[in-house]
């Protein structure tokens, strides 16, 4: 009597990835708001990563009478701007804060933002922990980062 053995080879794929460990939680570099006179309206930009499906629902800070969530958009040759209630972060997508898009409106400064100053901004989300920044005041955007 002959026994057939069968065997099974399970095969185990193993899936590989060249991408860099996904970033945890919510993420900002390049913040930077431009120099700006007390009274006046300034402007802060950023660029912001959430690993998470998350929402920018609220902005913060003690430097200003209100902080609000501005986009900017050019219609024929006006430049408009109009508020947002809150921003979309998409998981792993990168949101530009930005001159002529999106940014956080300082309205009605309480003091003067001269470059070498930095200022707090904290902002608040839908489910994430608030975030507090320290934003540079400078002339000009932080230089590109080699990625
Ligand atoms: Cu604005």
């Amino acid at each position: 009597m002959n026994r057939i053995l069968v065997f099974t080879l399970a095969i185990v794929v193993f899936s590989s990835s060249c991408t860099a460990p996904a970033a945890e939680g919510v993420e900002v570099r390049d913040a930077w708001t431009r120099p700006a006179a007390q009274g006046g309206n300034g402007a802060v930009y950023f660029v912001i990563h959430s690993a998470a499906a998350e929402e920018l629902i609220r902005v913060s800070s003690d430097v200003a009478e209100a902080v609000e969530m501005h986009e900017s958009t050019t219609n024929g040759d006006v430049m408009e701007m109009r508020q947002l209630q809150s921003v979309t972060l998409r998981a792993g997508k990168e949101v530009l804060f930005e001159p002529g898009g999106p940014h956080i409106m300082l309205v009605n400064l309480e003091q003067d933002l001269k470059a070498g100053d930095e200022i707090e901004v904290t902002l608040h989300f839908k489910n994430y922990q608030d975030l507090p920044l320290h934003v540079p005041v400078q002339d000009s955007p932080p230089s590109e980062h080699d990625h």
